[in-house]
């Protein structure tokens, strides 16, 4: 028995609504000796007339998940572990360890001194710092240093491994990767660095310096890969950015004053796969509610407030990480009358671009706000 044909019966001209018989469910079995199915009998399952996310919406609260994630320090070495890292499991996707969608995500402790050894995969992935100082990460020999706030990119296939330097403090971040998406396109490597880490081969930050300079690129250069070479981005300037942005935008009325990082090389997303942004809810703000194609995983930079996703209100504080699966109603309200709110976003939407899938809507009614179930 196939088991899925259960789930959908519609009563429209056009879709799949055949009765089941003796005589069906037998056929129905003998399709299935031969690895086979009647298209009818999921149709409307694999078909759905709109996107029917698996995600569900999530707070992961800081203050609930850190001192469990500071307790993986007494009980696993990162040499052990290999990465020692809580990952984010949303309800319905902990068949691919997903926090949304086809994104993963983890909480990653490291002490002073220590360092993960380097490795390269065909996944994709960002490092964004929540607390602690020394932090560093090297990709592919470029050795960036990291505060809160700030972001490392670790593109499909460089190598990369992080440390702590000696003198810093313990550190925490969250790491993003596209692992599920890799993994369902059937397309993931994993190799160890043969040294089990790299030499640094350039200036510290150089990357950044190079390429991180608002409105000009180094002269001469090209650079054709299909991520960013600015591998770090750095908090203060972003801050700045929005700050400037606000003072001449009204601002999206589904976002408020947002921007996204991009490949300075190209002004397309920071890699192939996923994307970034950072958005700043101004004092009191309350956006519009739209829904999009594509998976939002949010990690709030600053600010505390909340979004009411599918009609459900989630509460969130500085360094919360919430998900907005793909198509699920959303909007966003500045917990504060005084003090701006700013949201971090990683996602996946240079594949929805790039494929074609991207598809957005506005909450019409209600003046644009939804009704809390
Ligand atoms: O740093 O490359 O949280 O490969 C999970 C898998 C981090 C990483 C994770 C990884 C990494």
């Amino acid at each position: 028995m196939s088991g899925s044909r259960e789930n959908h019966r519609e009563d429209v001209i056009g879709r799949a609504n055949v009765e089941d018989t003796p005589e069906l469910l037998a056929y129905y079995d003998e399709l299935d000796r031969h690895s086979a199915g009647a298209l009818w009998t999921v149709a409307n399952k694999i078909e759905p007339w709109q996107p029917k996310s698996q995600s569900v919406p999530v707070v992961w609260r800081y203050r609930d998940l850190r001192e469990h994630v500071l307790r993986s320090v007494q009980l696993v070495t990162p040499e052990k572990a290999g990465r020692r890292v809580i990952y984010l499991n949303n309800p319905g996707r902990t068949d691919v360890s997903a926090a949304v969608g086809w994104i993963y995500a983890g909480l990653q402790v490291m002490n002073p001194g220590e360092v993960a050894s380097a490795h390269r995969h065909s996944a994709s992935a960002i490092r964004f710092i929540m607390e602690g100082s020394g932090a560093y990460t090297v990709v592919d020999g470029h050795k960036m240093t990291l505060g809160a706030n700030d972001f490392v990119l670790t593109p499909n296939g460089t190598w990369h491994e992080h440390g702590v330097s000696a003198d810093g403090t313990t550190c925490l971040w969250q790491d993003g990767l596209d692992i599920p998406f890799v993994n369902a396109m059937e397309a993931n490597f994993y190799e160890v660095h043969p040294d089990l880490s790299q030499a640094v081969g350039y200036a510290v930050d150089d990357m950044t310096k190079t390429w991180g300079n608002a409105g000009l690129t180094p002269a001469g250069q090209r650079w054709s890969k299909g991520y960013s070479p600015m591998f770090k981005y750095e908090w203060a300037p972003t801050y700045e950015a929005l700050g400037k942005f606000a003072q001449c935008t009204d601002g999206s009325p589904f976002d408020g004053v947002m921007m996204e990082y991009v490949n300075p090389a190209t002004n397309g997303p920071v890699m192939q796969t996923l994307g970034a942004s950072m958005q700043m809810l101004r004092p009191g703000e309350h956006t519009r509610a739209h829904r999009h194609t594509g998976s939002y995983l949010y990690h709030v930079a600053k600010g505390r407030g909340h979004s009411i996703i599918n009609g459900k209100r989630f509460d969130w504080q500085e360094r919360d990480i919430f998900c907005v699966p793909s198509w699920a109603w959303h909007e966003h309200v500045n917990g504060s009358a005084s003090d701006d709110a700013c949201l971090f976003c990683l996602n996946d939407l240079p594949v929805m671009r790039a494929l074609g899938l991207y598809r957005e809507e506005a909450f019409g009614d209600n003046g644009g706000h939804q009704p809390l179930v």
